[in-house]
C-alpha cells in the first residue's frame, strides 16, 4: 500500500525530504495500539512495534493514527523499533480520566470527527457538547451521526433538533440494521482520508465501522437492557482502511469527557452564547445575575435553553481547573495553552457567516 493510500498528504513529504532520518529510517502508519505493542502500517506491509515506555528519548507517546520513523522492517517476525513520532495535523485530546492533571491523545491526523449518539429517553447535549468541543478547537471536519434511527420512531425530529442547534455541521441519522442514512453518510467520506468514530459505549461505532467496511472485522455486543448501558465491547484503538470510505478509527467508547486545552473548541460550540455575550453590557459578564445580561435574557425569552449555558460554564470551570493546576506543575505550561488557543472569539463568530 502506498504512503498516499495510508493517508500520507502531500505538505508532509517535502518536510519528509529532509528529514535527518529521511535516508536511514522508514515512514510508517500506526494502525493499532495495545498496551505496549503497535501495529505500523507501512509501504512495505504491516509490522510490529515495542511502544517504548512514557519515560523514553520518543518525542511522543505514539496513538493510533500516528505517522512514525522506524528503523528498516527485516523480516515479517521482527519487531520495529520507533525512533520518531511525526509532528500530528490534528489530534482528540482528553485529560485523562482520574485525579492527575494529564493529556490523552486518543487519536491523531484525522480529517473527520464523527461523533456517534444515539436517542434515548433525554438527548444527551452534554456528551454531544463534549466530543464536538474536542474536534473543533482542531483542524478536524465534523460530523453527527444519530444512530439506531430504526429504534427512534422521531428520528427525523431529532435529526432536525440536533441540526438545528448546529446549524454547520452535517448531521445525518443512520440505521446499519435498516441501511438509512448509511449511504449520505458515506458520500461525505473520501478513500485517502481519515474518520475517527467518538461516542459512549453502545452507540453502535462498531457496527457502523463493519457496516462500511462490509466485513465484520469488529466485534460488536448487545447492550444491557436493564440500564441501556454499553459493555465497553472494543478495548483498544485501531484504524481500518476501506477503498471507498478511507481510514476508519474506531476507539472503546469513553466514561469520562473532559476535553483538553480546549478554549478556542467551546467557543466554537457554544457560538450561540458567545454571540449573545457581545450584547453583555460587561466585558467579563459571567452571565450569573448581571443586570442587562444579553445570555441570561435569551434564557428568560426561551430563545436559549438554560441547560446550554450550564454546560458550557461546566466546560469552561474545567478548562480553568486544568490551567491552573498545569502552571503549578510547569511554571511555562499556561503560556503555551494561551497560545495553543489560535483562533480569537472574534474570528470564530466571523467565520459563522461563511457558511
Ligand atoms: N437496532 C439497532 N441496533 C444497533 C444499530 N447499530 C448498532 N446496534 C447494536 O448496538 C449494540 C452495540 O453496538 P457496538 O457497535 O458494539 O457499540 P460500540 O459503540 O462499538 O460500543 P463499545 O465498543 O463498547 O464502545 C450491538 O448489539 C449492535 O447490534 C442500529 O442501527 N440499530
Ligand atoms: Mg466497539
Ligand atoms: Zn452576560
Amino acid at each position: 500500500m502506498e504512503k498516499s493510500e495510508l493517508g500520507w498528504k502531500a505538505d508532509r513529504e517535502s518536510q519528509w525530504q529532509s528529514h535527518k532520518l529521511h535516508s536511514s529510517g522508514v515512514i510508517g502508519r500506526i494502525i493499532g495500539c495495545n498496551r505496549n505493542v503497535a501495529q505500523v502500517r507501512s509501504e512495505a506491509g504491516c509490522f510490529q512495534a515495542h511502544i517504548p515506555s512514557l519515560g523514553s528519548q520518543l518525542n511522543a507517546y505514539p496513538v493510533v493514527g500516528d505517522w512514525c520513523v522506524t528503523s528498516k522492517p527485516e523480516d515479517e517476525n521482527s519487531y520495529l523499533r520507533i525512533i520518531e513520532v511525526l509532528n500530528r495535523s490534528s489530534q482528540i485530546r482528553r485529560k485523562k480520566a482520574g485525579r492527575a492533571t494529564e493529556v490523552q491523545v486518543i487519536a491523531s491526523n484525522v480529517d473527520f470527527g464523527v461523533v456517534l449518539t444515539t436517542r434515548t429517553e433525554e438527548f444527551n447535549w452534554n456528551r454531544l457538547d463534549r466530543y464536538l468541543t474536542m474536534i473543533l478547537c482542531e483542524n478536524i471536519r465534523p460530523i453527527i451521526c444519530l444512530t439506531k434511527a430504526d429504534l427512534d420512531p422521531d428520528n427525523s425530529a431529532t435529526r432536525e433538533m440536533v441540526q438545528s442547534r448546529f446549524p454547520t455541521i452535517p448531521v445525518h441519522s443512520v440505521s446499519t440494521a435498516t441501511g438509512q442514512g448509511i449511504e449520505s453518510l458515506g458520500a461525505l467520506l473520501t478513500a485517502t482520508e481519515t474518520s475517527v468514530f467518538l461516542g459512549s459505549s453502545g452507540v453502535g461505532k462498531s457496527t457502523l465501522t463493519n457496516t462500511l467496511l462490509g466485513t465484520e472485522s469488529q466485534s460488536t455486543q448487545s447492550v444491557r437492557s436493564i440500564d441501556g448501558k454499553g459493555r465497553h465491547t472494543t478495548s483498544s484503538s485501531q484504524m481500518f482502511h476501506s477503498p471507498t470510505f478511507g481510514w476508519i478509527i474506531d476507539v472503546p467508547g469513553l466514561r469520562e469527557i473532559e476535553p483538553w486545552n480546549a478554549h478556542q473548541g467551546i467557543d466554537e460550540t457554544f457560538l450561540d452564547i458567545l454571540i449573545l455575550a457581545q450584547q453583555c453590557p460587561f466585558r467579563n459578564c459571567q452571565h450569573e445575575d448581571e443586570s442587562g445580561c444579553a445570555v441570561q435574557h435569551a434564557i428568560k425569552l426561551g430563545q436559549l435553553p438554560a441547560r446550554m449555558l450550564k454546560n458550557y460554564r461546566r466546560l469552561i470551570r474545567e478548562q480553568r481547573e486544568q490551567d491552573e493546576r498545569e502552571s503549578q506543575q510547569t511554571p511555562y505550561s499556561k503560556k503555551k495553552r494561551d497560545k495553543a488557543a489560535s483562533k480569537s472569539q472574534r474570528q470564530i463568530i466571523k467565520s459563522k457567516y461563511r457558511y
